[in-house]
């Protein structure tokens, strides 16, 4: 539950080691920790500050898709991956706006400049709206999750689709040690955007109970760690619902966990918050397939969080 994400922001605030990081704004990190959610006693998202849950529902709906194109999720109002897309516009041959390198840290410390990158940005999701041609080119990510997931590219051609092999094998086969699905492929690492996170997740069956435990290789524990959570305890819960199953426990393993430096403030003031009770989660019954969950068919209810907390994200 919430109170262990707490302890852990703690734990790291107190022993991790300050660190720096490929995108040179620094954190505190540690290496290697567990966490584990029963989702019987809720829905884990955080109530000591508001996360919001319809960003996380389209960006899974984006990764069952098999979608690797940012364009989806701007149609959904969402701006999570935007960074990394626009990033690589930047850094294309074909922009001639004005010089937008290290964005990410230049508009946090320069009010001038924020004016025009936010601009740019703006211009910039707008033409991926209305543009198909540009969409196809500066709105494509690579090879993440999307593709990992649904269309794993085999060296002797064709794909595999690893979420649908795992439903059946879940269906067929449940005590399989080998129900898995990585993310991380060495051979595309060079040419991603980002290369994968959540590097690889397992799921277990035991009586009629369905859990999964997710390896994360690096988790940026303020912005990114909330959103991994709910994230795959939704996953969870539609896999569960579409094999027969109940939704167990969500077990979220850490490689590097850190803090970034320019989140220690937000930090202090989520863990002088008090909790709430955690929420629930209905997905509507009728839907038959894992890819064919709309936004509206997954809901949640009594969600009474504290006030949300804005940090910048390090790209
Ligand atoms: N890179 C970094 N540095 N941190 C991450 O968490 C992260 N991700 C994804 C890819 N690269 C990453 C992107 N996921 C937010 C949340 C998740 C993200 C990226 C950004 C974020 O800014 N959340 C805000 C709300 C944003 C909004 O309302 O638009 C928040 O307050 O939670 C980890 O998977």
């Amino acid at each position: 539950n919430e109170q262990q994400y707490l302890d852990f922001v703690r734990d790291v605030m107190e022993h991790g080691a300050d660190k720096s990081d490929r995108t040179g704004t620094g954190t505190r990190s540690v290496f290697g920790r567990q966490l584990r959610f029963d989702m019987a006693e809720g829905f884990p998202l955080l109530t000591t500050k508001r996360v919001p849950f319809g960003l996380i529902k389209s960006e899974l709906l984006w990764f069952l898709r098999g979608d690797t194109n940012i364009r989806f999720l701007l149609e959904h109002k969402n701006h999570i991956w935007d960074e990394w897309a626009f990033k690589r516009w930047i850094e294309s041959d074909q922009y001639r706006g004005p010089d937008m390198t290290d964005f990410g840290h230049r508009s946090v410390d320069d009010a001038d400049f924020k004016e025009l990158y936010d601009q740019e940005h703006a211009a910039f999701v707008e033409r991926i709206l209305t543009d198909p041609a540009f969409a196809e080119e500066f709105g494509e990510l690579g090879d993440v999750y999307g593709a990992q997931w649904r269309h794993w590219r085999k060296v002797q051609g064709g794909f595999i689709d690893q979420i649908e092999d795992v439903v059946e094998q879940i269906k067929n086969n449940p005590d399989s040690r080998r129900l898995i699905v990585s993310a991380w492929n060495p051979e595309a690492v060079p040419t991603q955007a980002l290369p994968a996170c959540h590097t690889l997740f397992q799921f277990y069956v035991v009586g009629n109970k369905l859990s999964l435990q997710l390896y994360q290789r690096s988790g940026d524990i303020f912005l990114g760690v909330p959103f991994n959570i709910a994230s795959y305890a939704l996953l969870l819960h539609m896999v569960a619902a579409q094999t027969g199953l109940e939704a167990g426990e969500f077990i979220h393993t850490f490689g590097d966990a850190h803090i970034y430096n320019n989140h220690f403030a937000q930090i202090e003031e989520q863990l002088s918050r008090q909790m709430a009770p955690l929420p629930q989660l209905v997905l509507n019954p009728a839907v038959e397939s894992l890819f064919d969950y709309k936004m509206a068919d997954i809901e949640i209810l009594d969600y009474n969080p504290a006030k949300s907390i804005k940090a910048p994200v390090s790209v």
